[in-house]
């Protein structure tokens, strides 16, 4: 991401010198560095499984890494007895979700996704920022017996 807009912006800076100002350049300089694309320019074709495991007492993997700006089909299973959440607010609140897709329950519940034993909820979204993001169930005492982890966007 970084290579291709330093190439469009160094391609301006030719243009600019070549030319003078020209509005074909207003694109790339109108956008603020590190700006999300929009969810709706992602192509969800390409999105890549990640498929996490809750069981007692812990997620698998307990570090999530995930490259910022990437399409991801997280796939969030509970193979425990119990019921788990996935709690990152901190996370869900600097992604895209999939427009229609099952990002909504995540966003309506302040980025705490319960699971009841056996299910599987899968969610597609981009992360847009980078950054380590703490990730807990909040059951009570399930973070006390370990079912703790991060997420980290690259
Ligand atoms: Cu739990």
């Amino acid at each position: 991401m970084h290579g291709l807009r330093l190439a469009v912006v160094g391609a301006c800076v030719l243009v600019l010198g070549a030319l003078a100002a020209r509005p074909a350049c207003a694109d790339a300089s109108g956008t603020a560095p590190g700006a999300p694309a929009g969810a709706a320019e992602v192509d969800w074709t390409r999105a890549q499984p990640y498929d996490v495991m809750l069981t007692e007492f812990h997620f698998a993997p307990s570090r999530i890494v995930l490259r910022q700006g990437e399409p991801y089909a997280l796939r969030l299973e509970n193979a425990g007895r119990f019921r788990h959440t996935f709690t990152a607010p901190e996370f869900f609140r600097t992604v895209a979700f999939r427009p229609g897709g099952a990002g909504t329950p995540a966003e309506e519940s302040g980025g705490s996704l319960s699971i009841a034993a056996g299910e599987v909820e899968e969610i597609d979204l981009v992360p847009l920022q980078a950054g380590t993001f703490s990730l807990e169930c909040s059951k009570p005492l399930h973070g006390f017996f370990g079912m703790t982890g991060e997420i980290v966007v690259q």
